[in-house]
């Protein structure tokens, strides 16, 4: 049985909405990830760095939320979850999956530390505002992307699309999904209807 390490709102959802996409077994043990749990000798067992998510499947131990979703895909034999590999497509897909964590997900993140996950003393205004323009430099980025289309990669739901959606759903519970980006608003109503995220976010 495949185990979701899962703090509610953190990257773990992304592990949950792809199982549920996917179809497969699997259970969760919760962290109280606002109650710092992750940071517990426990939960470091699993992962030295106290980050969430990570999965046990087995014997197999795996931490990054991008790598885990690969894995499963791969194990599972998910070929409409991502277009055929080597083309086109298929790169442009890839290009998502990272940008999302790589590139948009550093700034989120950066606004979710300054803004209420460090302790005040801790926050910085700089910090938290280049930050802030930074996240609206991604989000436009992706609005262009997304004109005259249904999903990331076209008209086909892949794991771009889940990667993305849940930047979009922290950066909606932060402030920055504004009506300055009604595709990124109706793509993330399009997402959040789906029943595998509706799971992972609840
Ligand atoms: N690149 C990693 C990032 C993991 C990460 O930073 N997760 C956050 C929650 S969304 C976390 O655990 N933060 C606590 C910390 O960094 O100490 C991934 O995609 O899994």
């Amino acid at each position: 049985m495949l185990t979701i390490f899962h703090g509610a709102n953190t990257r773990s959802m992304r592990v949950i909405w792809l199982a549920e996409e996917l179809g497969l077994p699997y259970e969760i043990k919760t962290i109280q990830f606002l109650n710092k749990e992750h940071k517990e000798p426990a939960y470091l067992a699993i992962h030295p760095l106290g980050k969430l998510p990570a999965i046990q499947d087995g014997d197999l131990y795996l931490h990054e939320s991008g790598a885990i979703c690969d894995y499963l895909i791969a194990k599972a034999g998910a070929t409409h979850l991502e277009p055929k590999l080597g083309t086109s497509e298929y790169g442009l897909c890839r290009q998502w999956v990272y940008f999302a964590e790589a590139t948009l997900m550093v700034s989120i993140g950066t606004i979710a530390q300054h803004t209420m996950l460090r302790p005040e003393e801790d926050r910085i205004a700089q910090v938290r505002d280049e930050a802030i323009e930074n996240t609206a430099k991604g989000l436009s980025l992706l609005e262009s992307a997304l004109e005259g289309k249904e999903y990331l990669c076209g008209t086909t739901f892949t794991l771009a699309d889940i990667m993305t959606g849940y930047d979009l759903h922290l950066a909606r519970m932060l402030g920055q999904l504004t009506d300055a980006y009604p595709n990124l608003i109706s793509y993330l109503a399009r997402l959040s209807a789906r029943p595998g995220f509706q799971k992972a976010a609840a």
